[in-house]
């Protein structure tokens, strides 16, 4: 949870035509772009880089840039998306990691992986199967993070959850806020957890970056848990996303 870059995308006209599980209104491009500055301006503020690269209008959902790639300290991965819509977003991420990075791996296929389904804790990697994230693509990743010395987790989503993130955030090294819902599973045991509070599961979603919590706007009960615990919250217009089944963790690369 400490970094010193995120990489963002700006929103793209065609955000309108973004997945969506539930369709529950079409996604105002203005208000979005107003809450992905403020979003930009939260990350910028604890004293990161933020690289922002350019909007890309053939993909409709490439602003929620963190399921194309994994970063780790060792090199970064570029990730196979499991909706088709998706597949080609991650080649687009690849020429900027490899800017950055010295060491670049790739899922290959025929697997798919999203990296909305991957939660990097102190101790671990935890990584949901989801209706993205399949078995295959799994192992691969396994792979290349175990021979850099990390050890991954198998779990599950729940079902009619986009991705494991969404129901889940890291606080701190070994902090999570979890919905009731997914942390029943047990796949939390050992580790410290606040919930969300009753009726807003979609608080569930949050980043630690450096010293802050970003949190979507308009979830008092969880936010007041989470201050309980001594953290520093930033709310953040999610409207927009909300309607495209996307969060804060989804808006960024961190590392
Ligand atoms: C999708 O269905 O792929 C997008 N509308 C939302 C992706 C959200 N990403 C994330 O949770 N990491």
């Amino acid at each position: 949870f400490r970094f010193t870059h995120a990489i963002t995308r700006r929103p793209a006209a065609s955000i309108t035509h973004g997945l969506r599980a539930v369709d529950t209104g079409t996604p105002d491009l203005a208000t979005m772009e107003a809450h992905h500055a403020a979003y930009i301006a939260t990350l910028r503020a604890t004293g990161a880089t933020v690289i922002e690269l350019p909007a890309l209008d053939a993909y409709p959902d490439s602003v929620f840039v963190e399921d194309t790639a994994l970063c780790l300290p060792q090199g970064a991965i570029i990730m196979r998306p499991g909706a088709p819509t998706r597949l080609g977003e991650a080649a687009e991420m690849a020429p900027h990691l490899r800017a950055l990075y010295t060491t670049i791996a790739r899922i290959e296929g025929p697997g798919t992986i999203e990296g909305g389904d991957i939660l990097v804790t102190g101790r671990e990697i935890l990584v949901g199967q989801s209706a993205r994230t399949d078995a295959a693509g799994i192992a691969e990743l396994r792979a290349i993070v175990t021979a850099w010395g990390h050890s991954l987790r198998e779990v599950h989503t729940p079902p009619g959850v986009l991705h494991f993130k969404t129901d889940c955030s890291l606080l701190d090294g070994d902090t999570i806020l979890s919905t009731e819902r997914l942390s029943a599973s047990g796949c939390f045991d050992g580790y410290k957890l606040i919930h969300t509070a009753p009726g807003e599961e979609a608080a569930a979603n949050t980043i630690r970056f450096n010293d802050v919590v970003l949190m979507p706007a308009g979830f008092p009960g969880t936010r007041a848990r989470i201050e309980a615990a001594g953290y520093n919250v930033a709310e953040i217009g999610n409207s927009e996303c909300a309607k495209l089944d996307g969060g804060m963790s989804c808006l960024s690369l961190r590392f």
